[in-house]
């Protein structure tokens, strides 16, 4: 008899310790099931643009996650260019970052765009959480600056 009781205590556990597995699992689906959502890509656009106002990067402060690509459009007042700062920029990411920069004219540095409408895409891909600096060097005294930030 206490056998049996002791079985089906043990049954009676064993089944608890399983409801409260399925609970914390079902805990878990919700951000499981929103995790695809990260893989969809963004594209962010950036304007490039010099007039009475100032030098600037439209937005300056671009909110993006890793893989989002971002297309820079010189819309006026260039010549622009896009030069991260590679001391500010988040440790060990330059390689990744350079990797991600087509044209590159020089370490971490897009091409140098002189014509209204030219555009260029980099992508994020790789990219670890944090702020990384840039500006543009024709206008870095002017303060035309920017920062991407991974989140
Ligand atoms: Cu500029």
């Amino acid at each position: 008899m206490m056998h049996l009781l002791r079985a089906t205590t043990t049954a009676f556990s064993v089944a608890g310790l399983i409801t409260i597995a399925l609970n914390s699992a079902s805990h878990v689906t919700p951000s499981h099931s929103s995790a695809p959502a990260p893989a969809m890509h963004a594209t962010i656009t950036v304007k490039m643009t010099g007039d009475a106002k100032g030098y600037r990067y439209e937005p300056s402060t671009i909110n993006a996650k890793a893989g989002d690509e971002i297309t820079f459009t010189n819309a006026m007042g260039g010549p622009h260019n896009v030069t991260f700062k590679a001391e500010e920029i988040p440790a060990g990411m330059a390689t990744v970052l350079q990797g991600d920069m087509p044209k590159a004219s020089a370490p971490l540095t897009s091409p140098l765009f002189e014509t209204d409408g030219e555009s260029w895409t980099m992508s994020t891909t790789g990219l670890k959480p944090g702020t990384y600096p840039f500006y543009c060097m024709p206008h870095a005294p002017l303060g035309m600056k920017g920062q991407l930030v991974i989140q």
